[in-house]
């Protein structure tokens, strides 16, 4: 870590005095008054709550984030409540459009009471975070603290900028068990990021079981990046039952699970695993035939390498195997949305047509199931046939008018929505500064750096132009795992850049400024040190 600078130093003692006064909510809320005095939070303080099932549980939750550091029993009651208690009801919040009703929420917090509302039970969870945020630091102390646990007097009426506010993890290039991913379900979500796209297969390693491919896990989960020379990266997979279960802690704070495949590229460990697979009844006895790699016969790559791998489109047992998979973990997911990849096949290794056939071939797959295509870019391109609504994810860093904005182009010239993750403003596995950290990231992207100013200070509704804001449906930050091994080292990349991303997908982009940003950002350093969370703590920001 790098030490504070004294520039640094004296912002924190501005930061910390404007903490004492000004709400430090991050993302920043649509529109927040600020009035005078202060509730508190009492040992005889109540949770009411109206309705049953999901705003129940909302409820609950909120509990149970506020016992560990107050102590305090925090009781949840059926009902309309009384004016002391945190009052949370489902109901009609004036002043929300249409769209804005799926997240939106009101929080009014008297001297005597705290009351939200929210048309759905995500727009709770989504008040919820607020008020968590609104309490001072120490309450995100998993042992018992000293309040006192004031809540400023404010009215906030709020709603997301963009539906689609996602955090893509990587699983294949280094394995992380279910626990780790379910840690940053809670760390995200904790800033209203609502969904968790599971990068799950890619060269190195396929990591979900899927029935009547054994191989896939058996032979396709054993290695990672480094695996030849590094010994202590063994790989490894989630049973059905493991990825079921983080959809469902990912559904408990509302965020939604997309999985993705990588293909026809990006599958070498598919490769790998199926070539052999002769005795397998559900392939044709020669699984030969979807290996279009450079390699013939292929071989295992456990290098950061792209490009290399693809599958044979004309392969009856190439869909065999993609119907499987898209099917089994179509079934499983929770979003909408299914991520075929589609990124990074040279026309060296597969010709483009074969690859946009290849695209042709697995859209309907994805539709049939019952899920909207989503993919890289790339998807886009000539000869590609999707069904409008389709999701073409931006990951160039191109931006403006620059020709390397082709494949946006193509995209909303074929009515496709665009989820914008720019390496250089979104991409998390990318170098903070050069050389830092030193041991983690790549910086392909970024060689110059990119902090959280990088990934602030741009408009997802602007960034390409010709890309309008009605094209986008919203942001993700990737995390790529080629250099992170575990739950601190892929922290210490996410945050604190995520929570920067976190705005840029939720704030309308009137209400946000990097000025204004960084002391609420500062104010985060203490919950993430509480809760145990690792992070950068990068010099531009004052942290409190
Ligand atoms: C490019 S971006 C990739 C990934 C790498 C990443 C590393 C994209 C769709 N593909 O395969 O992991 O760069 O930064």
């Amino acid at each position: 870590p790098a030490a504070p600078t004294a520039a640094a130093a004296h912002h924190s003692a501005a930061a910390a005095a404007r903490a004492r006064t000004t709400p430090q909510v991050v993302p920043r809320p649509a529109r927040m008054r600020v009035g005078k005095g202060r509730f508190t939070v009492t040992r005889h303080t109540r949770i009411a709550v109206r309705q049953h099932g999901a705003a129940r549980a909302v409820a609950v939750d909120l509990a149970r984030d506020l016992r560990p550091a107050t102590g305090f029993r925090l009781p949840v009651v059926s009902g309309h409540g009384r004016s002391a208690d945190i009052r949370l009801r489902l109901g009609h919040v004036p002043g929300l459009t249409r769209s804005q009703r799926a997240e939106g929420y009101r929080l009014d917090v008297r001297r005597g009471g705290v009351r939200l509302t929210a048309p759905t039970a995500h727009g709770l969870f989504d008040g919820v975070q607020t008020i968590r945020q609104l309490l001072p630091a120490s309450i995100a102390s998993r042992t018992r603290t000293v309040g006192p646990w004031t809540i400023p007097v404010v009215h906030i009426v709020d709603h997301p900028r963009y539906a689609y506010r996602g955090f893509m993890l990587d699983i294949a290039r280094h394995f992380q068990t279910p626990e780790t991913v379910m840690s940053l379900i809670d760390e995200a979500s904790a800033y209203k990021i609502n969904t968790l796209h599971l990068h799950v297969s890619d060269d190195q390693g396929f990591r979900i079981v899927i029935d009547g491919f054994p191989n896939l896990t058996a032979i396709g989960s054993q290695g990672s990046v480094g695996t030849q020379g590094r010994t202590m990266d063994p790989g490894g997979f989630w049973t059905q039952r493991d990825y079921r279960r983080v959809v469902a802690h990912a559904a408990a704070h509302f965020m939604k699970v997309v999985p993705e495949v990588d293909s026809p590229g990006h599958n070498n460990a598919i490769i790998m695993s199926e070539y052999g697979d002769t005795a397998n009844p559900l392939l044709d006895g020669h699984p030969q035939d979807i290996n279009c790699s450079r390699n013939d016969p292929p071989q295992w790559n456990f290098t950061g390498d792209v490009g290399y791998s693809a599958m044979c489109p004309e392969s009856e047992n190439t869909l065999t195997i993609y119907d499987a998979i898209v099917s089994q973990l179509s079934a499983m997911s929770s979003s909408r949305y299914y991520h075929l990849g589609g990124d990074e096949v040279p026309a060296s290794t597969l010709s483009h047509d074969r690859y946009a056939a290849f695209i042709n071939e697995e859209a309907p797959l994805v539709t049939a199931r019952g899920k909207t295509v989503m993919g890289w870019a790339e998807i886009a391109g000539a000869g590609t046939t999707l069904p409008p609504g389709s999701v073409a994810e931006y990951w160039n860093p191109a931006s403006g008018t620059s020709p390397d904005t082709i494949t946006a182009h193509e995209a909303v010239a074929k009515d496709l929505k665009i989820v914008m993750a720019p390496a250089t403003h979104a991409y998390l596995d990318q170098k903070y500064a050069p050389g830092v950290p030193a041991d983690l990231g790549l910086s392909w992207a970024c060689n110059t750096g990119c902090d959280v100013d990088q990934f602030y200070n741009w408009d997802p509704g602007t960034y390409v132009t010709g890309v309008t804001d009605q094209d986008v449906i919203g942001v993700e930050g990737a995390m790529w795992a080629e250099t992170v091994h575990d739950l601190s080292e892929v922290q210490y990349m996410v945050f604190p850049r995520l929570i920067a991303l976190a705005e840029v997908g939720w704030t309308p982009q009137a209400a946000r400024s990097y000025a204004d940003f960084l002391p609420r950002l500062g104010a985060q350093g203490p919950r993430l040190t509480l809760a145990g969370t690792s992070f950068y703590p990068t010099p531009l920001v004052p942290w409190a």
